[in-house]
Parts: structure tokens; C-alpha cells; sequence
């Protein structure tokens, strides 16, 4: 009697398990320490080699905001291809430009209310400033797959990271295949570190990144 009754309930519970754990493999979730730095935020972690799936940007939206002289966000990651609008929602005109190889260009100077837009079409950093006013820096990092990720204010991230991707309005990422990854940092006041991430064929994989102050390496060999 007592046999009976165990067997449906075990295959209740690898029934309702399975998909668990299932929907959680090729995820990386992490944590990032510095050391040196105000705050463990906008820190780019990113897989060095990945597979490239083929990534729908028919739907993407990326803005580079401009607001009280700053630029938001500080760290823009868009898969490659990517367009990104650049508003002014800000009380004076600006004039954005970038000198970096990955992409050059200058959008002259518009006033508040008005946008420009650009195809960011290589991957690399693109470092922009401003004409006008010295103090305004952002980063915009072209990536070559889409797992990466910007980390928040308690240094926190998960590749692939669905919740950015789907509110710019890319669906459709596949999770990470079982294997071994090199996960890797960016971030101008940090040294890049690289960690070597083993994901199981099943169940969540997480690290802890310890970085340090000092010159970043590039993104991309
Ligand atoms: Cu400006």
C-alpha cells in the first residue's frame, strides 16, 4: 500500500523538478568585488568566446540618453549591428562624438527634444564625449555574442541576461550550451581578470569576480 503511493509521488516530483532545473542550466550568475572602486556597478562581465546565435534586432531599441550633462547609461552594451538613438532630453544643446576606432563619428550639435541615431556595426569599446561640455563620458560596448552583462549596484549579473535583452527588445536568446567559458571584465578603472566558467549540462553555475584598480586590457583580440 505504502509502495503504491510512493511511486506517483517520486514521478510527481521529477516531473515538476525537471523544468526547474532545465530552465536554469547555461545560466551564469555572479558576483563581482572590487577593490579600489566607490561602487562594484557598471562593470561589464562578458564570455571572451561564445556561440554567436543569430541575434533578431528588428525589434531592438538602445537610447543613449542625455540629462543634466550626463549621458545615461555610463555603460551601454548592444550586440553588434545595433542601432542606437542618441536624445537630447536635456536643457542645452550637446554635440556627441566619438574618435574611437570601433566607431568614429560626430553628430554635431542638436538642441533638447531632438535625436540622432547610429549602426554600431563592429564590436569594440566606443568611448563618447561631448564637444560642449568636457565632463560628459559614457561607453558603449559592441559585443560579439549576446552573452555579457553590466553589473548593478551590489555588483551582481546573469548571462545571458533575458531581463536587459528583452526590455531593449531582443527575444530569442538561447540559454549557453554545456561547456567551459572564459568570463572576462571591462571596465576603465579595472584590470580585466578572466575566470575560467565550467556550465553543467544541467543546473545554475555562479563565480565570484575579484578585480582590482589598474588598466583594463582590450575587449576583443
Ligand atoms: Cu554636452
Amino acid at each position: 500500500m505504502k509502495r503504491t503511493r510512493m511511486i506517483p509521488w517520486t514521478s510527481l516530483l521529477l516531473i515538476l523538478l525537471w523544468p526547474v532545473a532545465h530552465a536554469l542550466a547555461g545560466t551564469i550568475s555572479g558576483t563581482v568585488k572590487v577593490n579600489g572602486l566607490r561602487s562594484p556597478e557598471n562593470i561589464l562581465v562578458y564570455l571572451d568566446k561564445a556561440p554567436q546565435p543569430a541575434i533578431d534586432l528588428s525589434g531592438a531599441r538602445f537610447a543613449m540618453d542625455q540629462q543634466n550633462l550626463t549621458f545615461i547609461p555610463q555603460v551601454l552594451p548592444v550586440p553588434v549591428g545595433a542601432t542606437i538613438s542618441f536624445p537630447n532630453n536635456d536643457k542645452v544643446a550637446h554635440n556627441v562624438f566619438s574618435l574611437s576606432r570601433t566607431k568614429a563619428f560626430n553628430l554635431g550639435s542638436y538642441e533638447p527634444g531632438k535625436s540622432k541615431s547610429v549602426v554600431f556595426d563592429k564590436p569594440g569599446i566606443v568611448e563618447l564625449r561631448c564637444d560642449v561640455h568636457a565632463e560628459m563620458l559614457a561607453y558603449i560596448m559592441v559585443m560579439k555574442n549576446p552573452y555579457f552583462a553590466v553589473t548593478d549596484e551590489q555588483g551582481r549579473f546573469t548571462i545571458p541576461d533575458t531581463r536587459y535583452l528583452e526590455s531593449h527588445g531582443i527575444t530569442g536568446i538561447p540559454e549557453l550550451p554545456a561547456g567551459r567559458y572564459t568570463i572576462k571584465n571591462r571596465h576603465a578603472k579595472l584590470k580585466t581578470d578572466s575566470q575560467t566558467v565550467e556550465v553543467p549540462a544541467t543546473g545554475p553555475v555562479s563565480v565570484q569576480l575579484n578585480l582590482s584598480r589598474g588598466t583594463p586590457g582590450v575587449l576583443y583580440k
